[in-house]
């Protein structure tokens, strides 16, 4: 095992990491912005280095800073988090060539997986069913409507680079095709700095269920089920839960199998989570692959009773897996509910700002990840995450009933957070019943505005 290792983030995954590494023996350097000097990763670690000015590109993007600190420090590792530079293989190879090891998969595994094209061939020839669409990247107008042709309107142009629902477009006909075709591409190149496209089919209001792997580096490949992570905004999920209400023992056994089989076929090593879309019929598609630990892991630490973060440190350090799949056994049910500082009355404004009041929930089910205090500035600079509640039950019933009784109990102020929106979320009868989509929050939740007088 590591005896000290880096981390790479800041936020709530920066103290996750910490409390992993604290049970495991690691001593932990942590590295932060000019804003986070106030942060409690910086209080909780055992070391901590300013790295630059609050805007990540400064710091926590600024790989010369991030491994001068790890230099200095003498670590033998760096866990990157998730966001900044999780899924970068330049980093990662940056690391690996420093003697510093690289907590998460191979640079070779993320560079693969970065191109979104590039993965939906690979998974495709390991076996995973994906959504009818082209066999490469698109170049012409004219290609993009042969290829619509052959799957049916309507479809959606993704861009290679891109990833996580940004760069794409939905287009019903030949003529929306061609006319979206040339601004799909520049818009790649200006936010990905790649224009390469690639077409699907596009999907009504499909289902989005992940499936969580772990993989040592002896080529054990295990699977730990799905999350379901449909009730998401502008591709920002809020809700997450596993099991998914849709997914059956014999369905999570196929969808596993397939997986850990797609997985060993690249030589997949460490945690990793492949993202499937589920259409009403029940069918599945591979669409990306996230080559980093998610925000979302706790429902699957919980059901599954594994600590995702402590068996990525350990994979890193070099030992084998001790788990065989028949070992990993589901239990209960388990939702988080995304705490963000914004305003959900007011289109999901970011909110940040000092909090000057703050009770948390706590008690039986309940977990809370979070690195807020009574007095905390929450800065403008990274994203809004404040916290994650994640209520644990017998059955999905008893943990939506947990999580309304948490999220009474929580109170942040008086900054807005999504609390309000969780709990109408939570009384919604649809929601109850399991029957949602990724378009549940937009067409069905939040109400359309009420037209002004004369519009
Ligand atoms: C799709 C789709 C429908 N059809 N692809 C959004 C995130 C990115 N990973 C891919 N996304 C989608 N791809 C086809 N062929 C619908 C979405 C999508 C979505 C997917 C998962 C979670 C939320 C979503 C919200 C809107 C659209």
């Amino acid at each position: 095992m590591f005896s000290k290792i880096l981390i790479a983030n800041r936020g709530e995954i920066a103290l996750r990491i910490i409390r992993a590494c604290k049970e495991l023996g690691v001593r932990t350097v942590v590295v932060y912005s000019e804003a986070d000097r106030n942060s409690l990763h910086v209080r909780f670690a055992d070391e901590a280095i300013c790295i630059g000015q609050a805007p990540s590109k400064r710091s926590y993007l600024n790989i010369p800073s991030i491994i001068s600190a790890a230099e200095i420090t003498d670590v033998e590792a760096i866990h990157p988090g998730y966001g900044f530079l999780a899924e970068n293989s330049h980093f990662a190879e940056v690391c690996e060539s420093c003697n510093i090891k690289f907590i998460g998969p191979t640079p070779e595994n993320i560079r693969l997986m970065g191109d979104k094209m590039n993965a939906r061939t690979m998974m495709q020839k390991a076996g995973l069913p994906i959504i009818p669409g082209s066999t490469g990247v698109i170049k012409t107008k004219e290609d993009a409507v042969k290829v619509a042709k052959r799957i049916g309107y309507p479809v959606i142009i993704k861009a290679c680079a891109g990833g996580g629902g940004k760069g794409m477009r939905i287009c019903h006909n030949d003529i929306t095709l061609a006319s979206s075709f040339a601004t799909a591409r520049s818009e790649a190149e200006v936010n990905f700095g790649n224009p390469d496209v690639y077409l699907e089919r596009y999907l009504d209001s499909p289902r989005h269920i992940e499936v969580q792997i772990l993989g040592d580096k002896y080529g054990h490949i295990l699977h730990l089920g799905e999350r379901d992570c449909s009730i998401q905004r502008r591709h920002q999920k809020l809700v997450e839960e596993s099991p998914s209400c849709v997914v059956d023992a014999k369905l999570r056994k196929r969808l596993g199998d397939l997986v850990v089989k797609a997985a060993k076929a690249v030589n997949y090593v460490n945690a990793g989570t492949m993202e499937f879309l589920l259409d009403k019929k029940g069918n599945f598609y591979f669409m990306e692959m996230n080559t980093r630990i998610q925000v979302e892991h706790p429902v699957t630490e919980a059901v599954t009773g594994i600590d995702l973060v402590k068996e990525q440190i350990r994979i890193a350090a070099g030992s084998k897996l001790r788990l065989r799949q028949e070992d990993v056994k589901f239990k209960g049910a388990a939702i988080e509910c995304r705490i963000n500082a914004e305003d959900y009355e007011n289109n999901f404004m970011p909110c940040p700002g000092k909090i000057e009041i703050l009770n948390l929930p706590g008690g039986p089910g309940v977990r809370l990840d979070t690195h807020i205090y009574p007095g905390y500035e929450v800065p403008p600079y990274y994203d809004s995450l404040v916290a994650k509640i994640i209520a644990y039950g017998s059955n999905r019933d008893e943990a939506l009933k947990i999580m309304r009784r948490a999220l009474s109990e929580f109170y942040i102020g008086p900054i807005k957070t999504t609390i309000p929106f969780h709990q109408r979320l939570l009384d919604n009868p649809l929601f109850i019943k399991g029957e949602v989509s990724t378009h549940f929050v937009q067409d069905v939740f939040i109400q359309p505005q009420v037209q002004a007088a004369g519009d």
